[in-house]
């Protein structure tokens, strides 16, 4: 069983292996190519933060499915949660007849987010589908229509959420008109703009004041610390006094935590870090240690503006995948994760942070957590490298070590790590990486 597998990386065969490469044909021949492929080896088990290819090679996951397994592959809480419930049952609609994990998750959401007011919950399937309604959710209780995003963000694939990113290429690229009524403006990068959050605030405010006025917008989507635009935390102060002036204008403040969310940033959610309570949080990635689920919770009267039959779904909130996040939840007490995702951010920070002295390709260590990036350089400007970016990873695929892209102009590497990852482990990524720039 997947828990036998021994926590190191390995690499036995050309990485991808034969039996890799020819199921990747067999892909090619079936999946439409709009399906990306980061990392072509095709995995047969994982526990921790190890995964198996059906190759037999191992490798430490700093990937985690883009920051779902926070508390490990194959968590045995999970695991034995899951199988229990699969064979209870599987699926009533939470509409039609409904069950107690789902009140459960509901009520762990409301108790995990920042804010001692009365919160409720709606439960979905993926995170784009918690933004899009969130949307709905904003507008019914406001009236307003307009819709707020910053510069850098990421929000999904759906037709809303792809008018929110920052990318319109490639998310966008040939896939028709956008959602309207969404605006933009420039958010708080302070690698970038130099700027204290009071200033990067004034000018995103002035941005949403001139561009649509208070009287239309609806809401505000911040991501606290962004996930694909490439790890930036902003500065102090800079998403209080958006939340702030939001609350002053009858603008709904939501914070997309659905990649920052889950004891991800060493909090539950990293709007407590920053000592923000949004009126809604999206939330969906770590919450069911792999099962999809996602949800929007917040401030009860925001959530029951909304009548009844507005919200729902046939698979929202399946019992399978609440009763994994009902486990998800107890394990992070049980085995105080949120002091885990602390020790991750200690320990691959210093790592980090002692490459950055050998190497000034190294612009930027940043992120809370086990939430960590590296923005790369050339060397004395902060020009982007993202050729450089690729390189590296391509050489710790090669040596056993999963990482990710991210970053507008792709030249940031992150690290979405199981906050349970070994210091051994995080400190052998740092070495294998030493060699990846040494190299370049
Ligand atoms: N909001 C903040 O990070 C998902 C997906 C990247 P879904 N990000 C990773 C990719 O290439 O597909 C994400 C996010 C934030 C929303 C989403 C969307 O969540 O569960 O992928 O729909």
């Amino acid at each position: 069983t997947a828990d036998a597998i021994a926590l190191e990386r390995k690499i036995v065969t050309a990485v991808p292996g034969p039996k890799s490469q020819a199921m990747h044909e067999r892909r090619k021949a079936a999946v439409s190519n709009g399906v990306g492929a980061a990392l072509p080896v095709y995995i047969a088990a994982a526990h921790d933060s190890i995964v198996v290819d059906i190759d037999g090679n191992q490798f430490i996951d700093m990937a985690s499915g883009i920051g779902v397994t926070t508390i490990g592959h194959t968590d045995p809480a999970v695991v034995s949660a899951v199988q229990n419930q699969v064979a209870s049952f599987t699926h009533t609609c939470f509409t039609v007849t409904p069950y107690e994990d789902y009140v459960r998750v509901a009520e762990l959401l409301a108790a995990h987010t920042p804010g001692t007011h009365a919160k409720k919950a709606v439960l979905v399937n993926s995170g784009a589908e918690a933004v899009e309604n969130a949307i709905k959710i904003a507008r019914k209780y406001t009236g307003k229509n307009a819709v707020g995003v910053l510069d850098h963000a990421y929000h999904g694939r759906t037709n809303m959420t792809m008018a929110m990113n920052f990318k319109n290429s490639p998310y966008a690229t040939g896939y028709g008109s956008l959602g309207t009524a969404v605006f933009r403006a420039p958010s708080s990068y302070p690698y970038w703009d130099g700027m204290t959050g009071e200033e990067a605030a004034e000018r995103t405010i002035w941005y949403f004041e001139k561009q649509v006025g208070v009287a239309d917008l609806a809401c505000i989507f911040a991501e606290p610390i962004q996930g694909e635009g490439g790890f930036m935390v902003p500065a102090d102060g800079y998403l209080n006094r958006i939340q702030e002036w939001c609350t002053e204008n009858n603008v709904v403040f939501i914070a997309d935590e659905v990649q920052s969310g889950v004891a991800r940033t060493g909090a539950y959610y990293a709007s407590e870090t920053f000592g923000l309570v949004p009126d809604l949080i999206t939330t969906a990635k770590g919450i069911a240690g792999g099962m999809p689920l996602a949800g929007v919770v917040g401030r009860a009267e925001i959530m029951d503006a909304s009548h009844p039959g507005g919200l729902g779904g046939t698979f929202g909130g399946n019992p399978v995948s609440c009763a994994a996040a009902v486990a998800v939840f107890e394990q992070i007490e049980r085995e105080n994760l949120l002091g885990e995702a602390q020790r991750v951010e200690k320990t691959l920070v210093g790592g980090l942070l002692e490459l950055q002295k050998k190497y000034p390709i190294i612009g930027e260590v940043r992120g809370k957590g086990a939430m960590i990036a590296i923005e790369l350089v050339q060397p004395g400007t902060k020009k982007a490298n993202p050729e450089a970016v690729t390189k590296a990873i391509a050489y710790a695929f090669q040596k056993g070590v999963l990482l990710l892209n991210a970053g507008t102009n792709y030249n940031v590497i992150r690290f979405l790590p199981s906050v349970k990852t070994s210091d051994e482990l995080l400190l052998d990524v740092v070495s294998v990486l030493d060699e990846a720039f040494a190299a370049l």
